[in-house]
C-alpha cells in the first residue's frame, strides 16, 4: 500500500509540469502568441509542434532525439569536399554554415533571427533526413543552474546529451576552471568525433590545430567539456532570466545582455561557458557540441517571451549592426538570411520574427 502510494505520488510528479517565474511570464504572453498564431497565414493549431525541456522528456522521447542526432552525426556531409576537406558528417555541414558566418551573426541585428532559423534548420533535418517525429529540446538554463553536471541533459547517463569530460589539468579563459576539460567520458556521444576547427579555443591545453586557417581542414578530436556551476549558479538563473526579460524595454538592451560575454556574462555567454571545452567554448565551432541547439532553442524561447510581454511592439524590430567588426552598416529586416547546404529557402529577417509565421510553426510547452 505504502509502495503504490509512493508510486502514485511520483507519477504525479512527472505528470505535473515544470513551472517557475519564465514559465510564468510565458503564461502572460501566451495570449497574444495565440493571437498571432490565428493570424497567420502558413501555421495552425493543429499543425503546431511543441518544444519541451530535456527534464520533461519521457526517456523514450529522449533516445529518440539521440538516436535522431547520432543519425545526423553519421550520415554524409553534402558540402563539396574540395572546399570543405573537414566536413565530413550532415552535423559537420550545420557546423560549416555557423564558422562561415560568425563574424556577421553574433553582436549584429540578425543574431536573433539568424540562431532561430538555423536551430529551425536542424530539427528540421532530424525531422525529415533522420525520421524523427518529435521536436527540438530545450535546455532550461534556470532549472539546472546549482548543479548542471547533474541534470538529466549532462549526467552522463544513456538519456542525456553524454556528461562531462574527464577531469584534467586545465586553464580556462573564458570562465572558471570546471570539473572536467578533457574528452567526454559517458553517454550517446561519447564516441563523437569533432571534425572542423577549432578557430578561437577556450581551453588549454588547446586542441590540435586545424591543418586550414579557416578551419574547415580536417581535424578529428573527441568532444571536450568543462561543466561546472561556477557560472550557471551566478548568471543562467531563474531569476537572471526573470530580469533579462522584464528590464529589457527595447529589442538592442534585451540581445546585448543576453550577449554580455564579461562580468557579468549574459545568458548566452553563460550557457555556451557552462558546457565549455572544446568545441562548445569556441566561439566558431560551438555548435560542433550537439548541446548547442539545447541552448539555443532556450535562447529561442527567452526571446519569444520577451516579445510576448508587448507582441505588437516587438516583433518587428531588430536593432545593431550588419558584421561583428563594424562596417556592413545597420541592419534591415528587409535583409535575407541564407543558410546554404543546410536549409533551401533564403527568408528575410522579418520572415523570421515570429514562431508562427514564415517557416516556422512551433510553440514552447
Ligand atoms: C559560405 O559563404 C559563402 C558566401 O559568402 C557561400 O558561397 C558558401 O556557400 C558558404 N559556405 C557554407 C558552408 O555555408
Ligand atoms: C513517433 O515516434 C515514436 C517512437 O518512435 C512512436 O512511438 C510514435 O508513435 C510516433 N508518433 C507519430 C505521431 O508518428
Ligand atoms: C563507442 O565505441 C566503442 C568501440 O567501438 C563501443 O564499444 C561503444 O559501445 C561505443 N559507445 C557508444 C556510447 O556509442
Ligand atoms: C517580472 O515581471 C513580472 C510580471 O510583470 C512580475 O510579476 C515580477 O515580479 C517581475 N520580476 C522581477 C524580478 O522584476
Ligand atoms: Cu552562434
Amino acid at each position: 500500500m505504502k509502495i503504490a502510494m509512493l508510486c502514485f505520488n511520483l507519477l504525479l510528479l512527472v505528470a505535473t509540469a515544470y513551472g517557475d517565474a519564465v514559465s510564468n511570464l510565458w503564461d502572460k504572453g501566451k495570449a497574444s502568441l495565440d493571437a498571432q498564431l490565428l493570424k497567420s497565414t502558413t501555421c495552425t493549431k493543429d499543425k503546431l509542434l511543441v518544444r519541451r525541456e530535456w527534464g520533461d522528456l519521457s526517456a523514450a522521447d529522449r533516445k529518440a532525439y539521440i538516436k535522431a542526432v547520432l543519425c545526423v552525426t553519421t550520415s554524409p556531409s553534402k558540402l563539396d569536399p574540395a572546399k570543405y576537406p573537414g566536413a565530413k558528417t550532415r552535423y559537420d555541414d550545420f557546423v560549416a554554415v555557423h564558422i562561415n558566418q560568425t563574424m556577421s551573426i553574433h553582436g549584429t541585428g540578425n543574431f536573433l533571427s539568424w540562431h532561430r532559423y538555423y536551430t529551425w534548420a536542424y530539427e528540421q533535418v532530424l525531422r525529415n533526413e533522420c525520421g524523427y517525429n518529435g521536436t527540438q529540446p530545450y535546455w532550461d538554463w534556470g532549472r539546472w543552474a546549482a548543479n548542471p553536471e547533474t541534470s538529466p541533459i549532462f549526467d552522463g547517463s544513456d538519456t542525456s546529451m553524454s556528461g562531462n569530460g574527464e577531469k584534467i589539468t586545465h586553464q580556462s579563459f573564458m570562465a572558471p576552471v570546471g570539473n572536467g576539460g578533457g574528452c567526454i567520458q559517458s553517454g550517446p556521444f561519447k564516441n563523437m568525433t569533432v571534425n572542423l576547427g577549432p578557430i578561437s579555443p577556450a581551453i588549454s591545453p588547446a586542441p590540435p590545430a586545424n591543418p586550414r586557417r579557416d578551419g574547415f581542414g580536417y581535424n578529428p578530436r573527441c568532444l571536450r567539456r568543462d561543466i561546472s556551476n561556477a557560472l550557471s549558479s551566478r548568471y543562467t538563473r531563474t531569476e537572471d532570466i526573470v530580469s533579462l526579460i522584464n528590464n529589457s524595454n527595447n529589442v538592442a538592451s534585451f540581445q546585448d545582455t543576453m550577449q554580455l560575454a564579461g562580468n557579468p556574462i549574459g545568458v548566452h555567454a553563460g550557457g555556451h561557458f557552462t558546457i565549455a571545452g572544446d568545441p562548445a567554448g569556441d566561439f566558431y565551432v560551438s555548435p560542433g557540441d550537439p548541446a548547442f541547439y539545447l541552448h539555443h532553442a532556450m535562447i529561442d524561447r527567452t526571446w519569444t517571451i520577451w516579445q510576448a510581454q508587448d507582441l505588437q511592439n516587438r516583433l518587428q524590430v531588430i536593432s545593431g549592426g550588419r558584421s561583428m567588426m563594424g562596417g556592413g552598416g545597420t541592419a534591415a529586416l528587409t535583409d535575407e538570411v541564407n543558410l546554404y547546404s543546410v536549409a533551401v529557402k533564403k527568408w528575410k529577417v522579418s520572415e523570421l520574427v515570429s514562431i508562427t509565421d514564415g517557416p516556422f510553426c512551433y510553440t514552447y510547452a
